[in-house]
């Protein structure tokens, strides 16, 4: 148990110990971990730019707002260092804590703050605090969302020193003014953890959710250098779309918190029950400064809730088109969908919008209700007769798998759902239990033991990401390829019969029957998505191939030829590709791939006969050709 302090007398007397422990100078360093899973890392997707890469805006956040105290802040991103490592070296995932050292080495701060903020990030968490414990040499903090829940097992294997719960700007103002002065005398507030006399001990006063309304970022851009991240990787497959040889891309936050209570999600947990809004002003101010004087041209928004307070969202919009800046911007983070409106999309086109993602979680009623997921069946059907409006837009959903006791049939629905909406693309994900979420509170044996191996049981929720080589287990005692469509609808399915659904389903959905390889769809907008996407999965023959159908069907055979011939010589190698193509009748397109655009419709009708009771495609493609005829102009 935790104890709450009547005062900080003993926040004090620990910071004291500390710094008459460790001496305490002017410097401090933030540490952003690695962003891939340490496990699957592959040194030719990193040279591809294929790994995240984002700027860390958690560290820049907290630099500003410590900045009045005159200390040497330095953000060591050693993400970003181990993946221009991999540019032109030989590295393994483990090398980032050699860079960690050499960079603290260097810089010596007294102080030290790691950051994570998902499991998959435990495992480089996790070793970077054993490194810092046994260099037994800084003060260490660490904060993000896992610290913000593991605080008591990280705390009393004294991992590390202070743990701050939550939103960390005005929290480490108050930990280091009890650090420099032994006191402080702004508000005091609760969230920050330390281990006192064997007992686990959190600092008295409020709680804060006020960080972050008025902060100007701009001034924290000089810890970072945005060419290094242009270089090194990507945000996500939209950031890549922009293009990745010459433009500067950035995050940028307008909101924190959400509206919705999402029972698989815990941000609700983590910023608090209210959405702050930064004003207008400041997040303008922030794009002009990034363009004009830093050169970017892609934006990615942060936000939980990027639609809350639509009207100052639009009025954002408006002022985007006015000022006539040449960006793109997309917002990978899903938008809720029952606060899309037609003007809305408007506006989003016409400001520079390339993509978003929506959440859309699950095509069952029931488990839409189950899960509290703002949004029905028909608000998701009423919204998506717009999207084709709007063709310049990529739009793609989140759909998840595997929810705490979900039937087979209610996972068909999904794939249905997903087909029926008609949207550019399905992000299938594996339900991955989560700290905070109301859905996983009974799951704390999954979280120790995911400690306790110090996050190796850790599974990726894209289950091809969760591997170097892109290939997923082959477990005996499931169904496999089409074989699942036969899992009886009322089973309840184990973590590896879901990976095979999400096999099945990715393929059928997101290839199979994608809209833009039908009559009157839109292959260049598939080639845009797949080109980037398989920067990832460099190594993935059936997104080669219908890559080369795409190609076929805008006319550039030869492209096509080239592509094919790729992804048969992937297959004539490999056996678990040559299993899985031949499952799904894929092989049909090995042996007689076709060269005109009737060819890939007939060969493409041979492969979609087994599962055509999913797709009421095909009459739907055809109303979106006159939306397609608008875009092509
Ligand atoms: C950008 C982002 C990413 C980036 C990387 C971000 C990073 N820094 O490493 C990428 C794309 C890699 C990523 C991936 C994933 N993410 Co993500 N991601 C986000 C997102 C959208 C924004 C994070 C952010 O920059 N926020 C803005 C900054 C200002 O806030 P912040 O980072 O939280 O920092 C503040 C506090 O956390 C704290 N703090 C943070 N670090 C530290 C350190 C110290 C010392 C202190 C004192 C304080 C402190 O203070 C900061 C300022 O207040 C969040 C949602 C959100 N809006 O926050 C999800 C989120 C963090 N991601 C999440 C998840 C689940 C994932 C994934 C596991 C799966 C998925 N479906 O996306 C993957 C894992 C990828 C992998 N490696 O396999 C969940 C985490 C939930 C949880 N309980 O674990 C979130 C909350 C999304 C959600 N709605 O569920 N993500
Ligand atoms: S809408 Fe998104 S951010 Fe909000 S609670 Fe649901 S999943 Fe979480």
């Amino acid at each position: 148990m935790t104890q709450t302090l009547t005062s900080n007398q003993q926040l004090a007397e620990n910071c004291q110990a500390l710094v008459s422990k460790y001496g305490l100078n002017n410097r401090i360093a933030l540490i952003q971990l690695p962003q891939f899973m340490m496990g699957s890392f592959n040194v030719s997707v990193a040279r591809q730019k294929g790994y995240y890469v984002f700027p860390p805006a958690g560290l820049m956040y907290l630099s500003e707002s410590i900045k009045h105290r005159g200390l040497d802040v330095r953000i060591i991103d050693v993400n970003l260092l181990l993946l221009k490592k991999a540019q032109d070296q030989e590295v393994t995932a483990a090398f980032f804590l050699d860079i960690l050292k050499e960079e603290l080495d260097a810089f010596n701060p007294s102080v030290v703050g790691a950051s994570c903020m998902y499991d998959t990030g435990i495992q480089s968490l996790m070793l970077t605090l054993e490194f810092l414990q046994k260099e037994n040499k800084r003060i260490v903090i660490t904060g993000g969302m896992i610290p913000s829940f593991e605080y008591q097992r990280f705390l009393k294997q004294e991992l590390c020193h202070f743990v701050i719960r939550g939103e960390g700007e005005n929290k480490l103002n108050m930990l280091l003014d009890f650090l420099h002065t032994n006191e402080s005398k702004n508000p005091h507030l609760k969230d920050i953890f330390f281990k006192h006399n064997d007992k686990v001990l959190e600092s008295q006063g409020e709680h804060d959710h006020k960080s972050f309304v008025d902060t100007d970022m701009i001034g924290s851009y000089k810890l970072i250098n945005l060419r290094d991240y242009q270089q090194a990787g990507s945000l996500n497959p939209f950031s890549r779309m922009a293009g990745l040889k010459d433009k500067l891309f950035m995050t940028i936050q307008r909101n924190r918190g959400c509206r919705a209570h999402c029972s698989f999600c815990a941000v609700r947990e983590f910023m608090g029950p209210t959405v702050r809004t930064r004003p207008l002003n400041l997040v303008l101010k922030e794009m002009e400064y990034l363009i004009t004087k830093e050169g970017v041209s892609h934006f990615e928004w942060l936000d939980d809730d990027l639609l809350y307070d639509k009207d100052e969202l639009k009025g954002m919009l408006r002022e985007i088109i006015a000022r006539g800046w040449k960006i793109t911007w997309s917002a990978y983070n899903g938008l809720i969908v029952a606060f899309i409106d037609e003007e809305l999309l408007d506006l989003l086109e016409r400001s520079g919008c390339i993509g978003f993602k929506l959440g859309i979680e699950s095509g069952n009623a029931e488990m839409l209700k189950k899960i509290r997921k703002p949004g029905t069946l028909d608000i998701y059907r009423k919204v998506a007769k717009w999207y084709p409006k709007y063709p310049k837009i990529f739009v793609g959903g989140n759909f998840m798998l595997g929810f705490p006791n979900e039937k087979f049939r209610q996972m068909l629905d999904t794939l249905r759902l997903y087909i029926d909406l008609r949207l550019d693309w399905a992000s299938f994900l594996i339900v991955q239990k989560i700290r905070g979420a109301s859905a996983f509170e009974e799951f704390k044996d999954y979280f120790t033991s995911q400690i306790e191996s110090k996050g190796a049981i850790t599974k990726n929720f894209i289950p091809t990401r969760g591997t170097t080589d892109g290939k997923i287990n082959d477990e005996e005692h499931i169904r496999k390829g089409p074989d699942v469509f036969n899992i009886p609808p009322e089973a309840e399915c184990s973590e590896d019969q879901i990976k095979e659904i999400w096999f099945a389903f990715n393929l059928v959905g997101n290839f199979i029957f994608h809209k833009n390889l039908m009559p009157g769809g839109t292959p260049k907008k598939f080639i845009s998505w797949i080109e980037v996407a398989q920067i990832g999965y460099p190594i993935n023959p059936y997104m080669q191939i219908f890559l080369a159908l795409a190609y076929t069907l805008e006319g550039n055979t030869a492209k096509g030829q080239e592509i094919y011939l790729l992804a048969k010589e992937v297959v004539a190698k490999d056996v678990y590709w040559q299993e899985r193509f031949h499952s799904f009748h894929l092989d049909s397109l090995l042996e007689d791939f076709p060269t005109t655009k009737e060819g890939v419709y007939k060969a493409l009708a041979i492969v979609q006969k087994p599962f055509e009771q999913y797709s009421p495609i095909k009459e739907k493609v055809m109303e979106e050709a006159e939306w397609k005829s608008r875009w092509e102009k």
